[in-house]
């Protein structure tokens, strides 16, 4: 029996499917050209196999529904803990101190899963509504003045920006670092090419600002950054765990939610029947903003690494791999959504896996629907029209997709 025959026999040795070979693919995915409009090579890895192989980067990579999905759920075989970017924490020093949750497995994770997964609990969400509704009015309200204005820096960057850092208990001083903080952090889980070591090369003033407004005199009392650090009262997590739990929140918790927001804007502004049934139906902002993630899917892609030999897709896979996931190509899977490229506002997008799936899936997508929703029902509420009325241009970032600027004209209800 060849080797192949036998690593497809599986534990029954009954099932003689001979195995598909991961298809090698010249295309580069983290290239600018690729990020200018990745659907077309979306379609390419899909159609190509179950489990592609990148052999610039040496990388497998999974871009059907079913793959990703497989392997998110997964993660004994799949880990997280040698890091979800390019770099193997088992070959390589991590560029930052590894995080406590989103870089690590479980047992160890459940327990740093479990403080995070209360301190952005429903029961802290319920009293931060009514004051994010009436940041984003006001946030509104400014817009609907000026008519014309950026969507992005002045919409996407500054709902958040009045909302997120309050809500953490963070300082006014030095907030912008927070956004080139986090770009720093969502370009690094990319290979070392030009966007990579650019973000490494600017970085140590963002990381000199984040690593101390982690430390708990920096976080204001009945913020969600000391109630992280109360964790640590009762033993829960140990005192040097929680600056880098606050951390997490500041890599993960601003900018992923202007890219949602942004593509929430972006995605209405392009499809204006869409801006219409959401205006005649105001209950469908939550499901407009999730659709939005579906569509655009701000966090395009995660890596796992293989812990043993593996059969994916009918594919051998062997240990110690790393296997990209794209997460943006399983939101549009054919194999999986009816019309995929068509921003539905009623469609059911649950089960999209923009916030990722399994026991990794998005801590924070509470505190994100409720901008992408309150933010929504705000516009669909005073605006009457939205118009794209200038150059749309695109901001480049191995993980992230989302824009640099959206030139819009709104008019009043
Ligand atoms: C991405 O530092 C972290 O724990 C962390 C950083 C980035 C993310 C998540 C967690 C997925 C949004």
């Amino acid at each position: 029996m060849s080797a192949k025959e036998s690593l497809s026999a599986g534990s029954s040795g009954v099932h003689q499917v001979p195995l598909q070979e991961a298809v090698p693919l010249q295309i580069d995915p983290f290239s600018m050209d690729f990020f200018a409009d990745p659907h077309p090579a979306h379609h390419v890895m899909r159609e190509a196999a179950p489990v592609v192989y990148f052999p610039m980067w040496k990388t497998y990579g999974v871009a059907r529904y079913e793959e990703v999905h497989a392997v998110l759920h997964d993660p004994q075989t799949y880990c997280s803990s040698r890091g979800v970017g390019l770099s193997d924490f088992a070959k390589e020093k991590p560029w930052r101190p590894a995080s406590l949750i989103l870089e690590a497995d479980p047992p160890a994770h459940g327990r740093t899963r479990a403080v995070l997964s209360r301190v952005l609990s429903p029961a802290v969400m319920k009293p931060l509504r009514e004051s994010f509704v009436v940041a984003a009015d006001a946030c509104v309200d400014q817009l609907l003045q000026r008519q014309s204005f950026d969507g992005i820096k002045d919409l996407a960057e500054a709902f958040p920006l009045s909302v997120f850092p309050d809500a953490l208990g963070l300082k006014k001083d030095g907030r912008e670092h927070l956004i080139p903080y986090a770009a720093l952090v969502f370009n690094s889980f990319g290979p070392p090419n030009a966007l990579r070591q650019r973000a490494q090369e600017l970085s140590a003033p963002h990381q000199a600002y984040v690593q101390a407004q982690c430390q708990r005199e920096n976080l204001a009392e009945g913020g969600i950054g000391a109630k992280i650090h109360a964790c640590a009262d009762t033993g829960e997590i140990t005192p040097a765990e929680a600056p880098l739990l606050v951390r997490s929140l500041l890599s993960a918790g601003l900018d992923t939610t202007v890219y949602g927001i942004g593509a929430a804007l972006y995605c209405l502004a392009r499809y204006p029947a869409e801006w219409q049934r959401l205006r005649a139906d105001l209950s469908l902002a939550r499901n407009a903003f999730e659709e939005a993630v579906r569509f655009e899917s701000p966090v395009q892609t995660f890596f796992r690494t293989t812990t043993k030999d593996v059969v994916l897709g009918n594919t051998a896979i062997p240990e110690g791999e790393k296997v990209l996931m794209f997460l943006a190509s399983a939101n549009r899977d054919p194999r999986r959504w009816d019309n995929p490229d068509q921003f539905d506002i009623t469609r059911r997008a649950s089960g999209h896996v923009g916030f990722g799936s399994g026991i990794h899936m998005c801590v924070g997508q509470l505190l994100a629907r409720l901008e992408g929703e309150v933010m929504l029902h705000a516009l669909a509420r005073r605006v009457a029209t939205l118009e794209i009325t200038g150059p749309v241009t695109r901001a480049f970032n191995n993980t992230l997709r989302g824009l640099e600027a959206l030139p819009l004209t709104i008019k009043a209800a």
